[in-house]
C-alpha cells in the first residue's frame, strides 16, 4: 500500500497488489521476450533487433549479478503482455562506508495503457525498493518535459551536470 507515500496520491487508488483491472506488477521474467517486452521498450528508444537468445543471455547475466538489477514490469493478465517497465540498478560503492547508489532507468508505459498511473506506480515501487536496499541516493536522467513528473517523487535538479558522450 502506498497511502503513506510522501504525498503521492493515486486517483483512483491503485496498489502493488491491485495495480488496476486485469493488471499485475511483477519482476521481469526470462520468457518476457515473447510477451511483447521489446514492443514496450521500443516506445522509449532504439532497441535494435535482439534475438530471443540475445535477450535471454542478457537476462541471465543480469540475474547472475545478485542485488544489482531489478526490472519491474506491469503485465496485462488478459493478454499476458508486458505493458510497462522500469528498472532499478544498484551500484555498489567504496565511498560513504561502502554504500550503494540507485538509478532508475528505462521507464516506459505502453501507449494503450497511458493514464492508468502505471509510470507513477513503477517509479514509486523502485523508490521504495531503493530505500529498502539502503541506497544513499537515487538518480535518473530524463527529458526536460518529464521534470515535473519526477519532481513528484522528490527528485530535484542537481547542481551537478549530467554529461554524456555517445559511441
Ligand atoms: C531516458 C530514460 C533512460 C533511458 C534513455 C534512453 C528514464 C527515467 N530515463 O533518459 O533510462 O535509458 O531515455 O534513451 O526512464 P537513449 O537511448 O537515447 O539513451
Amino acid at each position: 500500500d502506498f497511502s503513506d507515500s510522501e504525498g503521492i496520491h493515486f486517483n483512483p487508488t491503485i496498489t502493488l497488489k491491485n495495480p488496476g483491472n486485469a493488471l499485475t506488477i511483477r519482476p521481469l521474467q526470462r520468457d518476457d521476450y515473447d510477451h511483447g517486452y521489446y514492443e514496450v521498450l521500443r516506445q522509449l528508444t532504439t532497441v535494435g533487433e535482439p534475438s530471443l537468445e540475445d535477450f535471454q543471455t542478457r537476462f541471465d547475466e543480469m540475474l547472475a549479478c545478485a542485488g544489482t538489477y531489478y526490472v519491474i514490469v506491469v503485465e496485462d493478465t488478459n493478454t499476458k503482455q508486458v505493458v510497462a517497465s522500469c528498472s532499478l540498478v544498484i551500484e555498489k560503492k567504496f565511498i560513504r562506508q561502502c554504500t550503494k547508489r540507485g538509478r532508475i532507468e528505462d521507464v516506459v508505459v505502453d501507449g494503450s495503457c497511458r493514464g492508468k498511473q502505471l509510470g507513477k506506480l513503477l517509479v514509486l515501487t523502485a523508490k521504495k525498493l531503493a530505500r529498502k536496499l539502503e541506497c544513499y541516493k537515487l538518480t535518473l536522467e530524463c527529458e526536460k518535459d518529464k521534470i515535473p513528473f519526477y519532481e513528484k517523487f522528490g527528485f530535484r535538479n542537481n547542481e551537478c551536470f549530467y554529461m554524456v558522450q555517445r559511441f
